[in-house]
């Protein structure tokens, strides 16, 4: 997949705090991944995005209308930085009319469930025939199933076997992580963002995996053509509220 760098969107880097600056000399491309985010309401979703975006996690739920935009940047072995744009999609979108908008030209779709919540993980079924439907004739994107709430492994109600035979009939990545100790969060983004890449981690670079920075996109482009980088409908430019400089949102 690296031949697609050069077909990518580009974004450029943003220092936090200094608005005047053109940045001109700074600038330099790195690939950009959408990576949308789908399960039931209250499995973690916007948790785990946090974590891993902000390295935060709110005990209180706060459902999310709509969807919710995040940026965040990783830097691959190779120095190849890449740009994962996340979408938090509401778990009650699931009866909108946008969501295959939503969903379509995601580079990486994360099944998200709750190790504690079976009926969560039945879902994920209903979840996957809408990334289905959205991709229709088109060649499907990344897909991976994310048992998350791991920190609550003795009221586990999904049981591993199952776990792994749903993600083995759907040829889906398969990962288990906790949005609020954080255990697995990092790595497992870093690992999908290489492999959207087209990059072999070593252990001890998985390991090593925390070095992240923020970024915001200043150039989304109209048409994907016939790309690997499919536009999204709906994307958020021009629609889309900054929320406190970080995640934007649309509802
Ligand atoms: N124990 C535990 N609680 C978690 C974890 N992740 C999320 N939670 C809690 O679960 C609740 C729901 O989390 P959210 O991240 O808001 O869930 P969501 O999937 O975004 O929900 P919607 O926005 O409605 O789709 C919150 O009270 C979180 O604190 C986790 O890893 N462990
Ligand atoms: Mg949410």
């Amino acid at each position: 997949m690296a031949e697609t760098k050069e077909e990518s969107p580009r974004i450029v880097e943003s220092d936090d705090d200094d608005d005047d600056d053109d940045g001109d000399e700074d600038d330099f491309e790195q690939l950009q991944y959408k990576v949308v985010i789908l399960g039931d309401g209250a499995v973690g979703k916007t948790s785990v995005t946090m974590r891993f975006c902000e390295d935060y996690f709110a005990r209180q739920y706060k459902q999310t209308l709509g969807v919710d935009f995040f940026i965040k940047r990783v830097v691959l072995p190779g120095d190849v930085h890449v740009a994962l744009q996340i979408w938090d999609i509401g778990g009650q979108a699931i009866g909108s009319k946008m969501i295959g908008n939503y969903i379509y030209g995601a580079q990486a779709v994360v099944l998200c469930y709750d190790i504690t919540n079976y009926q969560s993980f039945q879902n994920l079924e209903d979840w996957l025939d809408l990334v289905k439907k959205a991709f229709d004739n088109d060649s499907p994107p990344y897909i991976a199933i994310v048992g998350n709430k791991t920190d609550l492994q003795h009221l586990r109600t999904v049981k591993l076997e199952k776990h792994n035979a749903f993600a083995d009939a759907g040829n889906m990545y398969s990962y288990f992580m906790s949005a609020k100790t954080g255990d697995r969060v990092n790595d497992t983004f870093y690992r999908i963002a290489a492999d959207l890449a087209g990059i072999m981690l070593t252990k001890s670079e998985l390991e090593s995996s925390a070095r992240v920075v923020q970024a915001d996109i200043i150039n989304h482009p109209q048409s994907g053509g016939d790309t690997t980088f499919k536009q999204p409908k709906g994307g958020p430019q021009g629609e889309c509220k900054t929320i406190g400089g970080k995640g934007c949102t649309i509802s």
